[in-house]
């Protein structure tokens, strides 16, 4: 495969406004399937066994309940052969990584988002470095969506040049359901830049700075919204890091696609993740 390079507009639009979107990244027919396989393990009868489930409702434990509850399967990529293969380790997508992280990359996080339709809850304002405390700028974050993601049932929303503002410290309002940006920060910044909305199509990417400031709002629509995300890393970066993480994972190594599953574990030196500095509550 010829090496991915960005055009004149989308090395402008990573520049100025911290993201950009790459159209039908892999076909229509393969992001339903993927989305089946996401589905698939949320409706078997002990999805605990198989991915770190986040349950915003843990009383209704049926089918039909989780699916209308779910909001996050951490690490459920590495778990998934078709969507490791075709995503986090897809050709098409590392060739694109590689042009930001150069021959070797390693797979830092690896997550599917669930917006189920009426119930899927809004992900507040934050900067994905914000929450990960470890001082990394430079990683590479992608988010495609299995099915149409569009403002009616609450796509992901940036605020353009917000990836130039240093590493915020993110804070816990009583309702926050993980660590955000200051709520009087994000007023200001977008009376200042506005928000963009990302509308995407199953199998469209979006890619962005790890400190861009984003969020996606609650969807009161008939339509679910699934999506699988990630952010790469190379070695470089991860000697630079303030803490140590485990569960990294090798997805190319010299240039070459890694195509080893279970995906191989990057051999860390300390093997005891650091447990970051907790996120400190305030009143809104
Ligand atoms: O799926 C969403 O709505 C939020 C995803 C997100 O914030 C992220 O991938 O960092």
């Amino acid at each position: 495969m010829m090496q991915w390079k960005p055009t004149a507009d989308q090395k402008a639009q990573y520049e100025t406004e911290g993201y950009f979107i790459l159209r039908n990244v892999i076909p229509r027919d393969l992001a339903a399937e993927l989305r089946g396989i996401i589905r698939n393990v949320i409706m078997l009868p002990d999805p605990g066994k198989f991915v770190d489930i986040d349950p915003m409702n843990p009383m209704e434990d049926s089918p039909q309940g989780r699916i209308a509850r779910y909001r996050k399967l951490s690490n459920f990529c590495v778990q998934s052969p078709l969507i490791w293969h075709n995503v986090h380790a897809g050709e098409e997508l590392l060739n694109i990584a590689r042009y930001f992280l150069g021959d070797n990359i390693i797979m830092k996080f690896n997550s599917c988002f669930l917006k189920p339709a009426r119930t899927g809850s809004a992900t507040p304002w934050h900067q994905d470095n914000g929450l990960w405390r470890d001082g990394e700028t430079e990683p590479f974050n992608f988010w495609m969506p299995l099915e149409p993601a569009t403002r009616e049932n609450g796509c992901m929303q940036f605020i353009p040049g917000s990836h130039k503002t240093e590493i915020v410290e993110h804070v816990l309002y009583p309702d926050s359901i993980h660590g955000e940006l200051p709520r009087e920060a994000v007023k200001e910044m977008l009376q200042k830049h506005g928000a963009h909305h990302i509308e995407l199509d199953p199998g469209d990417v979006v890619f962005w700075h790890s400190s861009m400031w984003h969020y996606s709002p609650p969807n009161k629509s008939s339509k679910s919204r699934i999506a699988v995300a990630g952010v790469w890393t190379n070695p470089e970066i991860v000697k630079t890091s303030k803490r140590f993480w485990h569960n990294f994972r090798w997805a190319m190594k010299n240039g070459e696609v890694c195509t080893q599953f279970p995906p191989e574990p990057v051999a860390m030196e300390n093997d005891n993740p650091e447990k970051p500095k907790p996120f400190s509550a305030v009143k809104e």
